[in-house]
């Protein structure tokens, strides 16, 4: 478990800095830093107990590190079949539970992308280890699942829209987020939303966008809008699907997702242009019906 291994690592530098006679010193990542109950539970342990429970740390720290490895996950086929293109595939846990930018292992690991296209619905998925059903995961303290930032002009410096999933959302400060002012409840009708405002609240900054501060809904999420967990894989997973009529320049699909702490973010991109089934089908019956007009005034001739 992740949560152990943080543990482990608290333990063996509050030893190593007793021995050099150094103070405690407060961890510098967000999962252990604001983990008090971890923390409170190291100032109760005296010291000769410190040192043996730091040697049984490490050795369950070899084991849960090599665990976290193994467990690199596949994606979710019964979920993310053939119809699905993959866009990215980020799923790597490495020692220690690093998942880059930040710590706390699968837990916090953005593993994949995909999307299809059907006419003018399309449906966009996310696989995590990070708990994409609940929106939350629990370490201490509550970290929450972002919107997904969407860009369709090709130029992923600027998102855009923002998926919202629907759930609950605060910043890594604790402060509620959501687009709709006059309700600051932290939640937002799932859906698509063209974004005036994204909040930056989170630690690792460099996994910035996170989430609306503010937008307006242009497309409710459709029907098919689904989530769910592979508790074999340790992973989550949530689809959905909106009606792309209302995006004027959809030239690329760019997309990018994180949580409230920035520990891991996944960023994706499916090349311009997206083939567009139901205009290409308009398109190719324009070719046939001229193609038969020409062959019906040569025969009159
Ligand atoms: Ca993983
Ligand atoms: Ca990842
Ligand atoms: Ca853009
Ligand atoms: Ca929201």
């Amino acid at each position: 478990m992740p949560h152990e291994q943080a543990l482990a690592q608290i333990l063996l530098e509050q030893l190593q800095r007793h021995k050099k006679g150094e103070a405690p010193k407060r961890a510098a990542h967000p999962y252990a830093e604001q983990d008090k109950g971890e923390h409170k539970i190291m100032q109760r342990i005296r010291l000769p107990f410190l040192k043996k429970y730091a040697i049984q740390s490490v050795v369950a720290l070899a084991i849960t590190a090599a665990c976290c490895q193994a467990a690199s996950a596949d994606p979710i086929t019964s979920v993310f079949g053939s119809s699905w293109t993959q866009i990215t595939a980020e799923d790597n846990v490495g020692a220690n539970g690093y998942v880059n930018p930040g710590w706390g292992g699968q837990d916090f690991d953005a593993e994949y992308l995909y999307y299809k296209l059907a006419g003018n619905t399309l449906s966009i998925g996310l696989q995590s280890g990070f708990d994409l059903v609940d929106g939350h995961v629990l370490h201490g303290r509550n970290y929450y699942a972002g919107d997904l930032a969407l860009s369709f002009d090709g130029d992923d410096s600027t998102y855009e829209y923002a998926f919202d999933f629907g759930l609950f959302t605060k910043d890594y400060y604790g402060h509620l987020v959501d687009a709709d002012t006059s309700l600051p409840d932290g939640k937002d009708a799932a859906g698509l939303y063209a974004v005036s405002t994204w909040n930056q609240g989170i630690y690792f900054t460099v996994s910035n966008p996170f989430a609306m501060d503010g937008g307006t809904l242009v497309a409710n999420a459709n029907g098919t809008t689904a989530a769910g967990a592979d508790s074999t894989l340790d992973s989550y997973w949530r689809t959905f699907s909106f009606d792309i009529t209302s995006i004027g320049n959809f030239v690329a699909l760019d997309a990018h997702w994180t949580m409230s702490c920035g520990n891991d973010a996944i960023d994706g991109h499916a090349a311009a242009p997206i083939p567009e089934p139901a205009t290409m089908l308009l398109f190719g019956t324009g070719i046939a019906g001229l193609a038969g007009l020409q062959r019906r005034r040569l025969s009159k001739k």
